[in-house]
């Protein structure tokens, strides 16, 4: 097995680039005095940098080189096989009080938790190098953005880092030498990628993370889900904005009026592909293109909410991926592209489930045995990842950049619903939109260890990463409503509705474009939808199926169905769900829950 923490010693040049800040220096002399590295580097996020690391990798066989014709400056990772997923029964909360946390977080006692993560990071980086990631979230001029301070014993770490924040130097410089300036705490650990010694802690209070025993993606870019969402989403609230697990696309109609809308859907239920949707040719001159695929930032400015992608690159789901599905992923990924448990072919080209053409006749499966397409194991596992600079993306937004941020016409929520949830709906208003987010549910994926394919509530895709009290939460988006003059719009969206054989009844993708098309005539207030008890409905006729192939008319009234009795079952969940938070959830949701019920009865 490779052990990504293998202590390197730099050449002169490298890894000596250490800040000025007398904060950080100290925080980093504790680390060190407790972790017991043999070195520290002082990363600066430079090129030659990057090249000793991969080298190093290569050495060590954390990376292995994939074909330079067929994939330039791409490398795959196998991570440990117990380390492939977030895990949220480790991730951890930790306040003052349990209220805080509230009824959807693990919480524990900060003073406690510390003490035991002492004691497990206590000699943990002996024969290791201690790396110090500095980094930024955020575009550069943005008043949103905020600095991060990654402490990690993984190489993989600090490459994966190094695609996926802006890295180096410019954190360094942006923090400059004040000591009491706000910037984050990280601190990883590998330890020994043991399931029971693996924890993901939070301290909002402190602005810290520790994360130790794990060397997988949102465990360990601290950057991501730790910091943008869970310490994030806590900031945001004290400061009046929003941070949303939302991917960001802007939308051209061909007479060049543009809009910008934002969707949150759960982990691996389609938000990086909706990002880079390439509408079918039957909307010849729309245009779609990415701001974010993952996280959406958002503050309210004139009377609206303009958002920004704190991240700089993104780290999808392989799997599914291909010039088919989705050529703007495929064409980001053809290099500079850090590969997480896909298989390898003969050849040393990459292949996974859902790639395009044939399967290879042989390749080295994501756990390093021999795979053949008669295995009956997977040869990329579910949740293999793809970590890769946005500037790849050939759809880029270009406002990107922009600190001000995007202003955003509409917000989308969407799950994975075999049934119930119509392609499409849209809420009645704010109020009633915040409903549809707070009761939204969707069916499990790979992306979290556990159970596949469960229903359960996810209230805004941010179960999982909402970094205080959910019912706060909740009252956060209504006071947000409150302040906004132009709100967006609020839809629900369902690309996953089954047929009674089971099989997919939209065909997604590309074809999303069509749905999407009706949000921003929603917009526009140039087409018609029908009342129904959950919202607007596009009726058969408001939206534009030219050229749909393989949707009969019966499978799109089936599509845009509501139907009572799975309502009622729904609005019974809704209830069972609220109940379950244990009396946090703002009066003015239960009532949108009581007229919801009620709107059925009649
Ligand atoms: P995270 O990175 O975990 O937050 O995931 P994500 O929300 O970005 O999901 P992603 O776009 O990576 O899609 C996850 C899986 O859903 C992939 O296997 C896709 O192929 C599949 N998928 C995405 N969009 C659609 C769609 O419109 N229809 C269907 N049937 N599958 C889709
Ligand atoms: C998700 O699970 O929502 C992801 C992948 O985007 S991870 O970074 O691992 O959280
Ligand atoms: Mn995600």
């Amino acid at each position: 097995m490779n052990n990504p923490a293998t202590a390197i010693s730099p050449p002169a040049g490298i890894g000596d680039h250490k800040p000025a800040n007398q904060a950080v220096l100290d925080w980093v002399h504790e680390v060190e005095l407790l972790t017991q590295p043999e070195n520290i580097f002082w990363c600066d996020g430079s090129e030659r940098e990057n090249d000793f690391l991969i080298s190093e990798s290569l050495k060590q066989e954390v990376l292995t080189k994939l074909n330079q014709k067929r994939a330039p400056r791409s490398y795959l990772h196998r991570s440990n096989p117990n380390d492939v997923a977030r895990v949220e029964q480790f991730t951890f909360i930790c306040t003052p009080t349990k209220a805080e946390a509230g009824p959807t977080n693990n919480w524990s006692e900060p003073g406690e938790t510390y003490s035991k993560l002492d004691g497990l990071l206590k000699g943990a980086m002996r024969g290791r190098t201690m790396f110090v990631v500095p980094y930024i979230m955020g575009p550069p001029d943005s008043p949103l953005t905020k600095i991060g301070f990654e402490i990690t014993d993984s190489k993989y770490v600090v490459l994966s880092m190094r695609i996926m924040t802006r890295m180096g130097e410019i954190a360094v410089k942006r923090l400059g030498s004040d000591p009491k300036a706000e910037w984050n705490r990280g601190v990883h650990s590998l330890l020994d990628v043991n399931p029971e010694r693996r924890f993901i802690c939070h301290f909002p209070q402190d602005n810290a993370i520790i994360s130790v025993g794990s060397g997988y993606g949102g465990n360990v870019l601290l950057s991501k889900k730790c910091l943008a969402l869970r310490i994030g989403s806590y900031l945001a609230r004290k400061q009046g904005w929003l941070a949303e697990h939302m991917l960001i696309l802007g939308v051209e109609s061909p007479e060049g009026k543009k809009h910008y809308v934002a969707a949150a859907f759960p982990s691996a239920c389609g938000k990086t592909n909706f990002a880079m949707l390439i509408p079918p040719k039957h909307f010849a001159g729309w245009k779609v293109t990415t701001v974010g695929d993952d996280i959406a930032w958002m503050q309210i400015r004139d009377g609206r909410l303009w958002a920004v992608n704190p991240e700089n690159g993104y780290f999808g789901v392989v799997p599914g991926t291909s010039y088919k599905s989705n050529p703007n992923a495929m064409k980001s990924i053809e290099r500079d592209t850090l590969y997480t448990n896909v298989a390898l072919t003969d050849d040393g080209d990459m292949w996974w489930e859902g790639k395009d053409g044939p399967p290879p006749k042989h390749a080295i499966d994501w756990r390093g045995n021999d795979w053949t397409p008669d295995s009956k194991e997977k040869a990329a596992h579910p949740n293999s990842r793809f970590a890769t600079p946005m500037r790849n993306n050939p759809v880029l937004d270009p406002h990107v950049e922009d600190g001000d941020g995007v202003p955003i016409s509409a917000i989308i929520f969407g799950g994975r619903r075999s049934d119930t949830m119509p392609l499409v709906f849209q809420a009645f208003d704010w109020e009633h939109g915040t409903y549809v987010g707070s009761t939204m549910a969707s069916e499990t994926t790979a992306a979290a260890a556990g159970a596949v394919g469960k229903v359960r509530r996810d209230p805004m895709a941010m179960l999982p990463f909402c970094g205080y009290n959910i019912g706060d939460y909740f009252r956060h988006w209504l006071e947000t409503g409150k302040r906004l003059t132009n709100p967006p719009l609020i839809f629900h969206v369902n690309w996953f509705r089954k047929s009674a054989d089971g099989k997919f009844l939209w065909p997604g993708f590309g074809d999303n474009m069509r749905v999407l098309k009706w949000i921003i005539d929603r917009c526009e207030g140039r087409v018609g939808a029908t009342e129904s008890p959950i919202g607007h409905i596009p009726r058969m006729q408001d939206l534009d199926l030219d050229e749909l192939g393989g949707v009969t008319p019966n499978q799109m009234r089936e599509l845009l169905n509501v139907s009572a009795e799975e309502w009622q079952k729904e609005v019974s969940d809704h209830a069972k769900f609220f109940e379950s938070l244990g009396g946090v959830v703002p009066d003015e949701l239960e009532k949108q829950r009581k007229n919801l019920a009620g709107r059925f009865k009649s």
